[in-house]
């Protein structure tokens, strides 16, 4: 019965489809349209996930769709923030272009996004979790998302009627129920489906699920080499930027420690800021039954700190809060895990899986204590790189790994031309199907652009721009400095030496910033765009930082 469900819309797909064997990129390969899983949680660094780095946890699930498809170890963000992600992934188009500089001004619903053009073919759509736009979904026939950033606990959801509706229990495992009831109960067996399933986690604050708290909170886990990053031999901006695990972590909010334990100790590095309470979900939505699972564990949290905290050394305290980060951020990324796993089992058992483009990514990279930082932003890689995992047996080998760099703009063409559905002209991308298809002759890029713009603003990273390829970084900070930055990146890979003023690197400066303004040009960046974003931004008087600090 299900084999039937499953396999009777593309029996007669593949009969309209057979005869496009030309296809950009498919060459001569027969495939059926398939459906699309799209997979993607926030703020999920690839060093979190073990098929790229096994140090901190293991992923099985995740690294599942990895190994019955294709890893990139390359993939990158054009821009390390948000909702300015999402809306470049969904009208692949570039931030300049497509207006999204922040997380702050609603999203542009003029723009065309990929959703659209896959109703408008035929395909069944839906997106379930976290979007992050200031307004609704286009171009889906159904979906549930979560207000702004969301909620860890007891979530609300916005409905497509309009509704607000709170929905009890844990988000990452309630955003799996709501996409696994549309699969099971919604879906439309006579079309193909493209479905989002986007998670919250692992966004700060990290709240994990009890047992995933209960369980990480016994663990340790090894230090980064940078951890105790001075920032020497960079510019200011890794200096300015407010996303120390020691100075700009939050006790309360982020470390879990009790308000009314902080205000008794007054932990140094004291800011009254940092230390005004839990925020959102534990004080706001958990019910008594609730809180009666998490108090044990803030206990232990709380008496390790008040006997310990006052008599660390700096370097102590830093390490206590590198390990209470992880420890809760890691959890929650168990808990994607595991409801990835769900999701697969379900593909399987419905006899889904050879047929079903997953795509597994975030909406960029993190730090996970690298240079002492939390957060992401920077074009420096933890948070410029991206996890993507690909799988699709019936068009993708198992097992493949790929070095190119690809990046998030290039999702929506890929989607497209995966489904035969032409991508308009002005999209940005390129299609990733020659790198799926192992037609890697036919992949063109060697250099990518990237541009943040979100400051002054929460971690107040600096405004820049800048071109990377697998050899170097060439970064240029504006707004309130005018400095550029270089990284050697086959030699220096945790870039912690700028070499900009290296007059060994002479040359390959000249190089690399007439191919940046050459890439600028193609995608129609320019000086005074970046003016028209600075005046928008401070227009719309985007509150002090100090302000916005857990906001
Ligand atoms: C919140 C976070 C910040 C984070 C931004 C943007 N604080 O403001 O740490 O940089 O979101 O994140 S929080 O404590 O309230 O979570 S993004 O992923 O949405 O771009
Ligand atoms: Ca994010």
């Amino acid at each position: 019965m299900n084999f039937l469900k499953a396999y009777t819309p593309y029996f007669v797909l593949a009969l309209l489809f057979t005869s496009c064997t030309q296809h950009k990129g498919i060459d001569k390969k027969v495939y059926q349209r398939p459906n699309i899983l799209f997979i993607m949680s926030d703020d999920h660094a690839y060093q979190a996930i073990s098929a790229y780095q096994s140090h901190l946890i293991r992923t099985p699930n995740i690294d599942r769709i990895g190994k019955e498809g294709i890893l990139f170890t390359n993939a990158c963000v054009t821009n390390s923030i948000c909702a300015p992600s999402r809306a470049t992934i969904l009208t692949g188009k570039h931030t300049h272009i497509n207006g999204k500089t922040d997380n702050s001004r609603p999203f542009d619903t003029t723009q065309v996004t990929f959703p659209e053009l896959f109703q408008k073919a035929g395909y069944q759509t839906a997106m379930f979790g976290k979007l992050h736009f200031g307004n609704n979904p286009k171009g889906v026939d159904d979906f549930m998302i979560l207000p702004g950033q969301g909620n860890y606990i007891n979530p609300d959801f916005i409905t497509k009627n309009g509704d607000t509706t709170r929905m009890e229990g844990y988000v990452t495992d309630v955003i799996t129920d709501l996409t696994l009831d549309w699969m099971d109960k919604k879906r439309d067996t006579l079309k193909p489906f493209m479905l989002m399933y986007l998670h919250k986690a692992p966004h700060r604050p990290w709240w994990p699920r009890p047992d995933k708290f209960e369980e990480f909170m016994n663990k340790k886990f090894p230090e980064p080499a940078t951890l105790f990053d001075d920032y020497q031999n960079r510019g200011a901006a890794a200096r300015t930027a407010e996303m120390n695990l020691l100075t700009d972590m939050m006790y309360n909010h982020d470390s879990k420690i009790r308000p009314e334990l902080s205000k008794k100790m007054q932990p140094e590095p004291f800011v009254p800021e940092y230390n005004n309470g839990f925020h959102g979900p534990y004080t706001e939505r958990l019910t008594e039954d609730q809180k009666a699972l998490y108090e044990p564990i803030l206990d232990k949290i709380n008496q390790d700190f008040e006997e310990n905290w006052s008599t660390m050394s700096r370097e102590d305290k830093m390490r206590w809060k590198y390990q209470r980060y992880m420890q809760d951020y890691l959890a929650c990324v168990s808990s994607v895990d595991d409801n990835v796993g769900r999701v697969l089992d379900y593909l399987d058992e419905n006899g889904l899986s050879e047929n079903t483009l997953v795509v597994y990514t975030s909406d960029q990279g993190f730090y996970l204590g690298e240079h002492g930082w939390f957060d992401k932003r920077f074009i420096y890689n933890e948070s410029f790189k991206t996890p993507l995992l690909v799988r699709w047996p019936n068009a993708i080998a198992p097992g493949i790994t790929n070095e190119e760099m690809v990046q998030n703009l290039d999702f929506a063409q890929t989607l497209l031309e995966a489904a035969q559905i032409e991508a308009p002209a002005d999209m940005q991308g390129e299609s990733l199907m020659p790198l799926l298809t192992s037609n890697e002759t036919q992949w063109t890029r060697n250099a990518v652009y990237y541009h943040y713009y979100e400051y002054p603003a929460v971690h107040q990273v600096k405004r820049h721009y800048g071109i990377v390829t697998k050899e170097y970084k060439l970064a240029h900070f504006y707004y309130d400095v005018d400095e550029w930055e270089l990284y050697d990146r086959l030699n220096d890979p945790n870039e912690i030496r700028n070499v900009y003023e290296d007059p060994k690197y002479a040359d390959v400066v000249t190089r690399l910033k007439q191919q940046l303004e050459a890439l600028r040009k193609q995608y129609g960046d320019s000086d005074e765009l970046n003016q028209k974003y600075i005046d928008i931004h401070l227009e719309n008087s985007i509150d002090s930082p100090l302000k916005q600090k857990g906001s």
